[in-house]
């Protein structure tokens, strides 16, 4: 007899060529080496590890236009897009540990196959919505979104190894939180097509609470749908998560983070969880490196049921005298 655990499925995706930096392929491992499974368990889940997905190697993946490595990260994101969607047939929440945001692009795909009409919470100090065409430096990390949105449909070419794809979330079911780090091509994009979007900015006029609160009013306007919470660790400042491909000063102190996925856990809503971008050969020190896999862990416990004032078994009996 179980009272409301959480069933959770663990895929690892040690990928890095959405960006040119080594060393984010290992942020899976390091994230289960710091004992997220157990933690998981230890707050009552139910957890099936599902491994590390292995990825093609495609040795002449020149450019196409601007974008790098094309064919890998295609055929990366496809196999990821299959995996999520077992790990979400089987029932459970899927916790993707990436690798670099690009794999946001297979994630969000494979969880909207098998349920669609997604909410899409983007916690990130970048907007990742840059096209093709407007990407100034051709890393799809920046990128991921325009391939997911419909409304920028029009704007994506023919890409070899991308032909599996297919845009499956509305603009209006996108909501930014961290941003402080924004592409001319991309804030056009932003209010174009009015997405929402919480900056730095908005997360010092309202306080996260109220940041919170609007994020669930938007995204649950009219029907509660499953959300997909897409956080990249250098939304969080650097000082926390400095271990990171693209840091950004400003960010999110640990408890604004913690607040966000506690606060999307209480939804019950929660469906899909993407934890990006942690990369150790970034870290100067190996307490860099272990500040900033300790947040991805504690903003994973934060998405599956940790409160900080604490909690208990419904089965616990006080001990008597
Ligand atoms: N906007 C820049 C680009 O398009 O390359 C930087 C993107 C960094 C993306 C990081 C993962 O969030
Ligand atoms: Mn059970
Ligand atoms: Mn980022
Ligand atoms: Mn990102």
């Amino acid at each position: 007899h179980h009272h409301h655990h959480h069933c959770v499925g663990i895929i690892g995706a040690p990928f890095s060529k959405g960006q040119q930096r080594d060393g984010v392929q290992r942020g899976a491992d390091l994230i289960r080496a710091a004992g997220l499974v157990q933690k998981l368990i230890g707050e009552g889940c139910v957890v099936k590890d599902y491994g590390n997905l292995t990825f093609e190697e495609f040795p002449n993946d020149e450019p196409v236009g601007r974008l790098k490595t094309p064919r890998a990260v295609g055929r990366a994101n496809e196999l990821l897009a299959g995996a999520v969607q077992k790990v979400k047939s089987h029932g459970n929440t899927c916790v993707m540990l990436g690798g670099d945001h690009s794999l946001a692009i297979g994630s969000i795909f494979g969880h909207a196959a098998s349920r669609h009409d997604l909410s899409v919470l983007w916690v990130d100090a970048h907007a990742d919505i840059n096209t093709p065409s407007s990407t100034s430096t051709g890393n799809i990390h920046g990128q991921p979104l325009s391939f997911l949105i419909h409304e920028l449909h029009s704007k994506i070419p023919i890409i070899p190894n991308f032909s599996w794809l297919k845009p499956c979330v509305a603009a209006k079911d996108v909501v930014y939180i961290g941003l402080r780090d924004v592409d001319p091509g991309e804030h056009y994009i932003l209010k174009d097509l009015g997405i929402k979007a919480f900056s730095m900015t908005e997360v010092d006029r309202l306080g996260i609470a109220k940041v919170m609160e609007q994020t669930c009013d938007h995204m649950f306007s009219k029907v509660k749908k499953p959300i997909h919470l897409s956080f990249d660790i250098d939304a969080l400042d650097p000082s926390v998560s400095p271990a990171t491909g693209t840091p950004r000063a400003g960010g999110l102190t640990y408890r604004e983070g913690i607040y966000i996925t506690e606060h999307i856990c209480q939804t019950g809503l929660l469906s899909a969880v993407d934890m990006v971008e942690v990369n150790p050969k970034q870290g100067k020190t190996e307490g860099e490196i272990k500040s900033t896999v300790n947040a991805a862990v504690d903003l994973l416990l934060g998405c599956f049921g940790r409160v900080r004032g604490g909690s208990h078994d419904p089965d616990y009996k006080m001990p008597n005298p």
